[in-house]
């Protein structure tokens, strides 16, 4: 095991590219708990299988595998899809894994975060906690090791120096309780190399991660970002989201722009059923989600890769607005619809189960 750098991104000139920023691959996991995913896993890994492919028609994927799992995986994944044997829990590699950095010379390397199962509700986690380590050596990417209970989906970036986060997520007592809000900021600057840190206060209504970004709220471009929406004024959603408007209003950007906030307005609400919550098998150390149990379904769970856009759909009537004006707020990309229910059951989304490693110098992609 290599020892990971004793600096900090900040110091070396590291900062976390925007996601549109190009990629050379793309990242994944195989889902198999049987606590967290129904019907032991089998609808779930068709839903990664159809995303995997989705991507891989712009860009290659690696997908780490339960080596048990492997011959399994390659007959459900599409070609094109690399499965490689991997240690893991479960599969939000958004989560679990690095988040990648570059320089301006195009070096690349990686953060390796601490993990805790977004705060102990999935034991056990042990394997999860190395993956971060193991995807940066596949990836030849020097490491820097953060001591900060930290999640990918709980960070979006400008790239240009602005990181948006959630309080309600990074302040939740099971995460960082050591540490305040200014002692995490601090450390999110220095593994991230960001100068402006934009706390929204809560995430989306049901989420159990404590409200990842990722779900609320991302940035488009520099000086855009989308927001899920409801109009729904007795929908806990609402105030939620009008909360977090009401903050990007007065948000100053790390270049001092002011931010254009685009809404897009949520899908459902949407809930798991019995029949649904009655195929996930109880484990002690596990709280997966119960029957009737809200499910943190929103568009703002989508993936950018080189030319395209891979969003979930959720056979809603609100699924063609939303492709519309994500094909409206990023020209040029193709907005290609994948079903997430199936993902969202899990308790995420697209957005959870990848993961970008930046293209760096010399590495040559076909879009
Ligand atoms: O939002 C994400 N980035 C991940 C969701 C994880 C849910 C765990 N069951």
């Amino acid at each position: 095991m290599v020892d990971p750098l004793p600096t900090t991104p900040a110091d070396d000139g590291f900062r976390m590219p925007a996601e549109w920023e190009p990629h050379a691959r793309t990242w994944m996991l195989w889902p198999t708990r049987p606590d967290v995913w129904r019907e032991g896993a089998g609808p779930a890994q068709a839903a990664y299988a159809q995303v995997a492919g989705a991507i891989a028609r712009f860009e290659p994927v690696t997908l780490g595998v339960l080596p048990g799992h492997l011959d399994q995986a390659r007959t459900l994944l599409p070609p094109g899809v690399e499965a490689i044997p991997l240690e893991y829990n479960d599969a939000w590699i958004r989560d679990m894994g690095p988040t990648f950095l570059v320089n301006d010379q195009g070096e690349l390397r990686g953060v390796h975060w601490r993990f805790n199962a977004w705060g102990g509700h999935y034991a056990d986690w042990s394997a999860d906690e190395e993956v971060g380590r193991r995807v940066l050596e596949l990836a030849g990417a020097p490491r820097y090791r953060a001591d900060l209970v930290m999640e990918g989906g709980a960070l979006h970036v400008d790239g240009e120096g602005t990181l948006l986060v959630v309080e309600e997520c990074l302040l939740h007592p099971s995460r960082n309780p050591h540490l305040s809000k200014a002692e995490i900021e601090a450390r999110l600057r220095a593994f991230l190399g960001v100068e402006t840190v934009i706390w929204l206060p809560w995430g989306v209504a049901g989420d159990e991660t404590n409200g990842h970004v990722d779900n609320l709220c991302c940035f488009v471009e520099p000086g855009r970002v989308a927001l899920t929406w409801t109009d729904d004024v007795t929908d806990p959603q609402h105030e939620r989201s009008a909360a977090a408007e009401a903050l990007l209003a007065q948000a100053r950007d790390a270049r001092g722009r002011r931010l254009e906030v685009v809404r897009i307005h949520q899908p459902g609400p949407m809930h798991i059923t019995a029949e649904e919550a009655a195929t996930i098998q109880p484990m002690p150390g596990s709280r997966p989600r119960q029957a009737g149990d809200r499910l943190a379904a929103s568009y703002i769970n989508h993936y950018l890769v080189n030319g395209g856009v891979i969003a979930p759909l959720f056979d809603d009537p609100r699924d063609e607005e939303a492709l519309a004006l994500l094909a409206q707020l990023y020209p040029g990309r193709e907005v290609v619809g994948v079903p997430g229910r199936e993902i969202l059951l899990g308790g995420g989304n697209v957005h959870c189960i990848t993961q970008q490693q930046p293209r760096g110098r010399g590495e040559t992609v076909t879009d």
